[in-house]
């Protein structure tokens, strides 16, 4: 089935029906270039950016909707479910929202009042129709030796920052699952610190309901034996798993090359291998995993292009830059055909 086109073969989210939703990260420019693939292949989908702080509420007495409820409306059409991705983040949230208005730093209070109400606005918006959100994501360091990051949330807030946005979230929309999301989730010394965060929310009564995994691997790390110890030690707490960005890169974290054009048949082959590894995995834990999101759909557009590698391109997907299933498709399916 080598050169079939899309309208040939299965559905990707058709084939893991029984198992779990297969979701895709969209934008404004992909939700029109790659429409039929996402209508075809997809049932849930996350807006890359379009959610997010900066965008939705850019200035205080603003909010911006257009582009969201855009999206919305695009999955809404095609049956697909939507994960709400991401209400309290340290990154792409405007200054506003730490400051006095003065010239200072806004105070517990404040900061606090500011991520309620900008909470029950945007999930009361879409409530019942946003069936998950990344409620807090990547509050947890990468530093060895650190448990928190630093973050102009905890140092106004402190800690509990991330219980208050889990309560004010789920008192905006009780039928909404919340979840925790991070990277790096599959390294031991963070997946602790992870597990530590979630069973203390836990302890505290948080209505917390997932941890996100948002799974950016390469082709060679982290191992399969990680990402099964992460899936164990975060579903050992009884939570609900969702891989919420996965993308495979081509290259190791520490590769700096820019002289690779297109992707070598010695990559496809491995990051078909990995594919299949990981699904595999998955399927062995599918009754603790909702949903598998890719972050993209297929490789015309990435947020692996230029990052973090400025000229470098990248070819992270289960489909290819014309939209055509890869080896990793084919190699997946075989995983429940067979
Ligand atoms: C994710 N961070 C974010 O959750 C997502 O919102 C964004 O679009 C892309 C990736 C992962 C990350 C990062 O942003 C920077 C460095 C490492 C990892």
């Amino acid at each position: 089935m080598n050169r079939l086109q899309n309208e040939e073969i299965p559905g990707l989210s058709e084939v893991f029906q029984a198992q779990f939703r297969i979701g895709a990260a969209v934008n404004p420019q992909t939700l029109s270039t790659q429409r039929e693939l996402l209508a075809r292949h997809f049932n849930s989908l996350t807006a890359e950016n379009e959610m997010k702080f900066e965008r939705l509420h850019p200035e205080s007495e603003r909010y911006v909707f257009e582009e969201a409820d855009r999206l919305m409306a695009f999955a809404e059409s095609c049956g697909a479910a939507v994960r709400g991705h991401t209400l309290v983040w340290h990154n792409q949230t405007p200054s506003w929202v730490f400051e006095d208005g003065n010239g200072g730093a806004a105070d517990r209070d404040r900061l606090l009042a500011r991520m309620k109400s900008h909470i029950d606005t945007v999930v009361s918006r879409y409530k019942g129709r946003i069936y998950a959100w990344d409620v807090v994501n990547e509050a947890v360091s990468d530093q060895s030796g650190e448990w928190l990051r630093p973050s102009k949330w905890l140092d106004i807030a402190g800690e509990d920052f991330i219980l208050k946005a889990f309560e004010y979230a789920h008192a905006a929309d009780p039928g909404a699952l919340l979840f925790y999301n991070d990277y790096n989730e599959s390294d031991p010394e963070k997946r602790e610190k992870i597990y530590r965060l979630v069973q203390r929310l836990l302890e505290q009564g948080a209505p917390i309901h997932g941890i996100g995994l948002q799974a950016h691997w390469n082709l060679f790390d982290p191992p399969i034996a990680d990402i099964r110890a992460a899936i164990e030690r975060y579903a050992s707490l009884g939570l609900k798993l969702h891989v919420t960005e996965l993308d495979l890169s081509m290259f190791r974290f520490d590769d700096r090359r820019t002289d690779v054009t297109a992707p070598s048949t010695e990559m496809l082959e491995l990051q078909a291998a990995r594919y299949k590894d990981i699904f595999r995995l998955f399927l062995e834990y599918r009754e603790h995993i909702g949903c598998v999101t890719f972050w993209g759909a297929a490789d015309d557009y990435t947020w692996l292009d230029d990052f973090p590698v400025r000229g470098r391109k990248n070819w992270p997907f289960l489909f290819d830059a014309n939209h055509l299933p890869k080896q990793g498709y084919r190699d997946i399916l075989q995983l429940v055909q067979s």
